[in-house]
């Protein structure tokens, strides 16, 4: 078992007795969940046990491929290519979900969820000014029902909607180190209560103070399909139109409460 994998069942085992506690506490529970292992070039393995493996697709020579570094045993997904400004020639790769439809929220997109991810960057792959998308489930346009994590500018923000209304959080201030994971959570913890939290992902620590709100907000019930990596692949667009993630991404979720 690896590290990430002990750390998680020990936060299930922990939320399992709040729950025996509380007597009607539910757990959380993964919709979806990706690890790092792919099971061929282009189906990404979904560990949550619901068989929702993600598809990976590209153009132009991208790719999405599972590394394990030297030393260790956990393996992560990496995003081909240099961050790209030349329509025709920029590698693009991003993972869609085999069914998105059920990532939504409980109570028909009204409940408590939250998702994240942990990403690595490195200097001279990445263009720190540009706009990055990690893990999203709908389009940020008017009447459209969103959640959304990316790194523009190598902040971390998280994005909800519910067609009216919308909440952005953003970590001001802090910018996504070189060559280090850092994994980051967006949660909606009741109807009105947002977070965002960026923490060193081996011990959980607090990398930069945790960004919260309240807002009102509806039912968040996205359509089309989830993203992981890029909002759309499409050969002829350069990285600012596609939001192409460059570098490392480790333990892709979704959960509801
Ligand atoms: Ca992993």
């Amino acid at each position: 078992m690896n590290k990430s994998r002990l750390l998680a069942a020990v936060a299930f085992g922990a939320a399992i007795a709040v729950s025996t506690a509380g007597g009607a506490q539910a757990v959380f529970y993964y919709e979806a969940r990706y690890q790092g292992t792919m099971s061929s070039a282009t189906t990404v393995v979904d560990t949550s046990g619901n068989l929702n493996d993600g598809t990976v697709g590209s153009a132009n020579g991208g790719a999405v491929t599972s590394v394990i570094d030297a030393g260790s045993t956990n393996p992560y997904l990496h995003f081909s290519g240099n961050a790209c400004a030349s329509p025709g020639s920029c590698e693009q790769s991003r993972i869609v979900p085999a069914v998105s439809s059920t990532l939504i929220p409980n109570s028909s997109g009204s409940g408590t969820f939250a998702f994240g991810a942990s990403v690595r960057i490195h200097n001279g792959v990445v263009d720190p000014l540009a706009g990055m998308n990690v893990f999203q489930y709908g389009f940020a346009v008017a009447g459209a029902s969103q959640w959304k994590l990316q790194v523009d500018k190598l902040t971390p923000s998280c994005r909800w909607a519910d067609g009216t209304n919308e909440v952005l959080l953003k970590a001001t201030g802090y910018t996504l180190p070189d060559n280090t994971w850092v994994k980051m959570k967006c949660s909606r913890l009741s109807a009105t209560s947002f977070e965002l939290r960026v923490t060193d992902p081996a011990t959980g620590t607090l990398l930069t103070p945790a960004v919260t709100t309240t807002a009102t907000m509806g039912a968040i019930v996205p359509t089309g399909s989830a993203t992981i990596g890029a909002k759309t692949i499409n050969s002829a667009k350069q990285d600012a139109d596609t939001d192409q993630f460059r570098g490392d991404m480790d333990d892709i979720f979704f959960h509801r409460d």
